[in-house]
């Protein structure tokens, strides 16, 4: 018989409070400014968590599948490149279903360390994750990665510590964040990997499908942060007076999610009411793309040795193998 232990969830700051009201914070700045804007890491509360999966899922949502093709393609090489008893750090780590691939492919692999701003969803997650993998060490972190981060010293007799930041994450910052997180990245990681993935520029048409599906998980998603703002916050968005927004901006090479007004109207938060015009939006995402020698020349910018990078027969997607000089 054996038993599976429920993985002992660590959390470091921000806790389920103080998280709430840097979300009141941001959200009421947002409000404020002339040009509105709020960051993509409040999608992630279960409900968008969960909405998220389901974009994984969307035919026209091409970046999950063709990764997945990827990682299984490339998963041996991979693997041998890690080397046995690896721990494995993964950034933003979701659902944890990309992992596996890798996890699968590794020698005996000792630690995971999956981190996630979203409590509830990767303590359902880390436990499915430690029911099928019996012999590995799951210890989840609740933590934003977007702020100074400190890991666990690696345990004894473990091999190279790889980060994972699958999923083209690393889109969603503006490239002065995306440098911040990757020199980050490149200290917890000393000495070891980041395998990084990373969506690439291509026909506009594909993007847009990508972003505005056919059958509107995506404007569910985007909509749900006014869902949570009013849960959470006390605000009265009318939700029905917003519609999701996406389109590619190339001369920044990404694309945009706004919530649109579709009339003149007020919401309230707190005791301030805000007007919103008619075609006014709150700018909620920016998923960048890039070229293969743009992400290389970021991440060596950041001090990672950039290695082989593996693609899709389409190019699509890319993942790339940086190595963390010590
Ligand atoms: C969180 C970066 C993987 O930008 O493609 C999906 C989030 N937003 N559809 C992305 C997202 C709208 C996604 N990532």
């Amino acid at each position: 018989m054996s038993y599976v232990m429920k993985p002992h969830l660590r959390v470091i700051r921000p806790h389920e409070e103080e998280s709430q009201s840097e979300f009141y914070r941001d959200m009421l700045t947002a409000l404020q400014a002339p040009v509105r804007t709020i960051s993509p890491k409040y999608f992630y509360d279960a409900e968008g968590s969960a909405l998220f999966d389901a974009i994984c899922e969307l035919p026209e949502y091409y970046p999950t599948r063709t990764e997945f093709g990827i990682l299984r393609t490339s998963a041996g090489e991979i693997a041998e490149r890690i080397g046995p008893n690896a721990e494995i750090v993964e950034f933003g780590a979701g659902s944890l279903r990309k992992v596996r691939v890798l996890l699968d492919a590794l020698d005996r692999p000792r630690r995971f360390l999956p981190i996630d701003i979203s409590g509830e969803h990767l303590q359902a997650a880390a436990t499915r994750l430690q029911q099928d993998y019996a012999g590995l060490k799951v210890e989840p972190v609740v933590a934003d990665y977007t702020q100074a981060l400190q890991l666990p010293e690696p345990l004894p007799g473990t091999g190279l510590r790889v980060g994972f930041f699958p999923g083209s994450t690393i889109g969603n910052f503006n490239p002065d964040e995306a440098l911040r997180f990757l020199r980050m990245a490149a200290r917890v990681l000393r000495g070891g990997a980041l395998l990084l993935g990373a969506d690439l520029v291509k026909d506009p048409s594909l993007l847009h499908a990508a972003y505005s599906d056919a059958q509107g998980v995506t404007a569910a998603f985007n909509l749900n942060l006014l869902a949570r703002a009013n849960r959470e916050l006390g605000t009265d968005f009318a939700l029905e007076a917003f519609s999701h927004a996406a389109f590619y901006n190339a001369p920044m090479r990404r694309i945009e999610m706004h919530l649109m007004s579709l009339k003149r109207q007020e919401v309230r938060m707190c005791k301030n009411t805000f007007t919103f015009e008619e075609g006014e939006t709150l700018h909620t995402e920016n998923s960048h793309k890039f070229t293969i020698e743009g992400l290389r020349a970021l991440a060596a910018q950041a001090g990672f040795e950039p290695g082989p990078v593996w693609t899709d027969p389409n190019r699509k997607f890319s993942l790339h193998w940086l190595t963390a000089p010590n």
